[in-house]
């Protein structure tokens, strides 16, 4: 029997579609969900120079980079196309904000619990436990496949920076959520269309340098 995906685990990828926010209101960002905290709110409105509602990948990346630590174009680029609402341009609102930040807090509690060397680096290992322990039993072969998208060529051992590792989870997990939509009994195997696994796959294939 598969084990691949034990549980569905929540907050650490989308989920439903956000209701849309936009236009943002004349009152400027009124559309933050109710409770989201002024900090996160501050972050927003530092980035988003023009005021316009919306904050574009480089704004995301200034953003993030100075509440967590510096966060790669290639993360920042899958993670808008992850969050953003789906008939939108690469660019979020509020709404999408707050949920991205909620969740990338999640993402940085599972880091912290494992990273067990406290290197701030998550390895290979580190990053199968820390799958599993969300509830994704990723086989070994895959993991050195997603691994060896990090290396830098020079066969050291790959380490994950806090953005890489939220790349790599979130990557793991929303293919692995797509494939269980596809086999309800947690059988391990599915029968797919053509235009089912196109749809599944392109989305994460977004993250170009
Ligand atoms: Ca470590």
């Amino acid at each position: 029997m598969s084990s691949y995906g034990r549980y569905h685990s929540q907050s650490y990828a989308p989920s439903a579609p956000q209701e849309p926010s936009y236009p943002p209101s004349s009152s400027g960002y009124s559309s933050f969900p109710p409770g989201t905290p002024q900090d996160v709110i501050r972050s927003f409105q530092m980035v988003d120079r023009d005021g316009s509602g919306f904050i574009d990948e480089y704004e995301l990346q200034q953003a993030l980079s100075s509440a967590f630590h510096r966060f790669n174009l290639r993360t920042i680029r899958l993670l808008m196309f992850l969050f953003k609402h789906p008939h939108q341009p690469l660019r979020i609102g509020p709404n999408e904000f707050a949920a991205l930040w909620n969740c990338l807090g999640h993402w940085r509690g599972i880091f912290e619990r494992y990273d067990k060397d406290r290197s701030r680096k998550i390895d290979a290992l580190e990053l199968r436990d820390a799958l599993y322990g969300i509830g994704y039993a990723v086989p070994g072969s895959v993991l050195q496949l997603l691994l060896s998208k990090y290396g830098d060529g020079s066969g050291r051992r790959v380490e994950l920076g806090f953005d890489s590792f939220v790349e790599c989870g979130m990557i793991i997990k929303g293919l692995t959520d797509k494939f269980k939509e596809k086999d309800r009994g947690y059988s391990g195997s599915a029968t797919l269309k053509y235009d089912d696994f196109m749809s599944m796959v392109i989305p994460f294939l977004v993250s170009y340098e």
